[in-house]
């Protein structure tokens, strides 16, 4: 029997060995992905809301996302949650952290959880993280969560394919907003300010509100251990959610989100294709490399 017939209906059952079989073939840049994505239902995967989550290491993004997950089974909903780990040494625990602090949810048929590396891997990460949410989307999951850490751009790109993007604060971790007014806050749809019990939490909510000045974007306060101004948070997403499917936004963003992927995968193609001619040719490299590498893409599209 076909593996992809056998996926497919997995997805249709949603077995969860099938979907995270799905994620890795399509991860792997394997031919048949397309296979895969092509048939997930559309209206589904429309319905479902792609929440990105992003912060600073050790604001406590992993913990939110575990009591989001609890508040969303609470109303019998599928949850997905795709987590960005950027391979790097700083966060070297904090995938075992996801892990370990998402883990009482694991035996639950309806909380799908997958992590994903930022690095060392085939495919660009928007369009495997894109494609992974997609596939829990369509096997009936939403919300899907995406779980990044706001430090590099290969983390900021996945952020661009969530719906609503919410970006998570924490007092005491030093000049966080300076860091963040660049690019990442003018991304966020929703701000939170989570350790609210910790000291210098009224003055980071004044410092954040003096930045996003005259913009209409939500700050919530959180304490994710205490479950403490989750239902709020949630009830915000849920209005921001609403108000962007009404006014356009939802769909603009996926048709973003969507031409970013497809710009992922032609680059992905375009470099194996480079690699390959630039190899075939066992002449030294000689002269500018701008010359060469424009003679080069010459090659190869003729
Ligand atoms: N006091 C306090 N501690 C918290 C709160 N939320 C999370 N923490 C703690 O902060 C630490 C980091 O939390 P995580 O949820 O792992 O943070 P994260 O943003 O996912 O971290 P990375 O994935 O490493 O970027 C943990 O020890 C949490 O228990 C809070 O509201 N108040
Ligand atoms: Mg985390």
């Amino acid at each position: 029997m076909n593996e992809i017939d056998d996926i497919l209906r997995g997805i249709r059952r949603k077995d969860p060995r099938a979907i995270g079989r799905a994620i890795s073939i399509v991860e792997e840049g394997d031919q048949r992905a397309g296979e895969i994505l092509q048939i997930l239902d559309e209206e589904t995967v429309q319905k479902a809301t792609i929440m990105g989550i992003t912060g600073s290491p050790g604001v406590g993004k992993s913990t939110l996302v575990d009591q989001l997950i609890a508040y969303y089974r609470r109303q019998g909903l599928r949850i997905g949650i795709v987590a960005i780990d950027p391979s790097s040494p700083i966060s070297g625990g904090a995938f075992l952290g996801d892990r370990i602090r998402m883990m009482r949810h694991t035996i639950d048929r309806d909380v799908l959880i997958r992590s994903m590396a930022t690095r060392g891997r085939l495919g660009g990460l928007c369009a495997a993280a894109g494609a992974a949410a997609r596939i829990m989307a369509g096997s009936g999951c939403n919300p899907v969560i995406v779980e990044t850490v706001g430090i590099g751009q290969a983390e900021v790109d996945v952020v661009s394919l969530a719906d609503i993007t919410v970006l998570v604060f924490a007092p005491g971790l030093g000049d966080d907003i300076q860091a963040m007014k660049a690019g990442l806050i003018e991304m966020a749809d929703i701000l939170v300010v989570n350790k609210a019990d910790c000291p210098g939490a009224d003055a980071l909510v004044m410092e954040i509100e003096s930045v996003i000045q005259g913009r209409n974007c939500p700050v919530c306060r959180t304490i994710a251990p205490e479950t403490a101004g989750i239902e709020e948070l949630a009830a915000v997403i849920r209005d921001m959610d609403q108000k962007k499917r009404q006014n356009g936004q939802f769909a603009q963003n996926r048709q973003k989100a969507r031409e970013s992927e497809v710009l992922d995968w032609a680059v992905e193609m375009m470099r194996i294709k480079l690699k390959n001619q630039l190899k075939s040719q066992s002449r030294q490299i000689k002269g500018d490399p701008r010359m060469i590498a424009r003679k080069l893409i010459e090659e190869i599209s003729r």
